[in-house]
C-alpha cells in the first residue's frame, strides 16, 4: 500500500527532523494524524518546522491537502483526530469553503500533540480581498477591527488563512505585498500600531525580503497577537539572529533537515515573529515540494 508507506516515509523523516533539535516524537499522536491524510502524503508539500531560543522545544508538520480530498478539518473529525467545541473557528474553513474558490488545503500538527490547525488556500496568484472575507460570519471580530490598519501597510490582499484550533487563532498570510511597505520605517510603524515590540535592526534588515506577512488574530481580544514576516529561500545562513546558541540551532537544522528532493538545494522558510514582548524567530524546512514552491524561491533568490 503506498499510502502506508507514505506514513512510514514521512514519520521517519519527522522523527530525523525533530531529531536535530533533542525533540521526541509523541507517536502515536502523529501516527493517527499521517493515516488520515495519507492518501495524500506522496504528493503533498510537507514542511517541518522548528523556532528558536526557548521555543526549539517543539517542532511542527505542515501538509497540503488537494480539494478534491474534501475540507480536511471533516475529515480530522471524522478520524477522532480533533472534536468541535461549540466555538467560532469550528464553522470557519467550512465557510470559507463556501464562500471562496479554494486552490488548496493544509492540515498542521505538533510532534508532542498531533493535529492542530488547518489552512485554506485560495488558488494561486488569486489572493482574495480581505474585505470579501470580513463578510465571512464566523472569522474574529478582530479581523473588522484591524482590517484598516492592514490596508494602510499594503496587507490587503490574501493567499491563505489558518485555523488554529487548540489557540482559537486565525492567521490572514497576505501576499503580493508591495515592497516599499517592507522598509524598515513601515515595518516599524506596523508594529508600532498593532501593540507589538520595536523590530531589532537585524530583523528590520531581513523583513525587506518577505514574500508573506501574516497577523495573528484572537476571538477574544482586537489586538493582534503576533505579526510574522517570512523570507523563502535556499540559503541556510538567514536567520536573524546574532545570539550564539541560536545561529548553531538554526544552522544545524537549516543544513541537515531531511528532504525528498535531492539534488536540489533545500526550500526553507524563515519567520520573523513579533509579540507585544518579543522577536524571535522560526525555520521552516521543506521534506516535499512542487514546482509553486521551486518558482517562489527562484523569484525572491533574483531579487537580491
Ligand atoms: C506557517 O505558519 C505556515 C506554514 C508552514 C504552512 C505552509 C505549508 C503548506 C503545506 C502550504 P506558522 O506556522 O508560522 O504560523 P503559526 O506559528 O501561527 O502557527
Ligand atoms: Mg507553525
Amino acid at each position: 500500500m503506498a499510502g502506508a508507506n507514505d506514513v512510514e516515509r514521512v514519520y521517519s523523516a519527522m522523527e530525523e527532523a525533530a531529531g536535530l533539535l533533542g525533540v521526541p516524537v509523541a507517536r502515536e499522536k502523529v501516527r493517527p494524524v499521517l493515516t488520515a491524510y495519507q492518501d495524500v502524503l506522496a504528493d503533498a508539500v510537507v514542511v517541518f518546522s522548528m523556532a528558536g531560543g526557548r521555543r526549539a522545544t517543539e517542532l511542527d508538520f505542515s501538509i497540503s491537502v488537494p480539494t478534491d480530498h474534501g475540507d480536511p478539518f471533516t475529515t480530522a473529525l471524522r478520524r477522532g483526530l480533533t472534536e468541535k467545541t461549540g466555538h467560532p473557528v469550528d464553522n470557519l474553513l467550512a465557510e470559507l469553503r463556501e464562500g471562496f474558490p479554494l486552490g488548496m488545503y493544509a492540515i498542521d500538527g505538533m510532534v508532542s500533540t498531533g493535529f492542530k490547525k488547518t489552512y485554506a488556500s485560495f488558488p494561486t496568484n488569486e489572493p482574495q480581498p480581505l474585505a470579501d472575507l470580513l463578510d465571512v460570519p464566523s472569522m474574529p471580530a478582530s479581523a473588522r477591527a484591524n482590517a484598516k490598519l492592514f490596508a494602510n501597510y499594503g496587507l490587503d490582499k490574501v493567499q491563505m488563512v489558518s485555523v488554529d484550533y487548540p489557540k482559537r487563532q486565525v492567521n490572514l498570510y497576505f501576499s503580493e505585498l508591495d515592497t516599499d511597505y517592507l522598509q524598515p520605517a513601515q515595518v516599524k510603524a506596523l508594529a508600532a500600531e498593532m501593540g507589538l515590540i520595536e523590530p531589532s535592526e537585524l530583523g528590520l534588515e531581513f523583513a525587506k525580503g518577505s514574500f508573506a506577512v501574516y497577523p495573528t488574530l484572537s476571538y477574544d481580544s482586537d489586538a493582534g497577537d503576533r505579526l510574522c514576516l517570512a523570507v523563502i529561500s535556499s540559503d541556510p545562513t538567514l536567520a536573524p539572529t546574532t545570539s550564539e546558541p541560536e545561529v548553531t540551532q538554526f544552522s544545524t537544522y537549516a543544513n541537515n533537515a531531511p528532504y525528498a528532493y535531492a539534488g536540489e538545494n533545500r526550500t526553507l522558510v524563515y519567520g520573523l515573529t513579533l509579540t507585544p514582548q518579543e522577536e524571535y524567530y522560526k525555520l521552516g524546512s521543506y521534506y516535499q515540494i512542487t514546482d509553486y514552491q521551486r518558482k517562489l524561491v527562484k523569484a525572491f533568490e533574483a531579487l537580491d
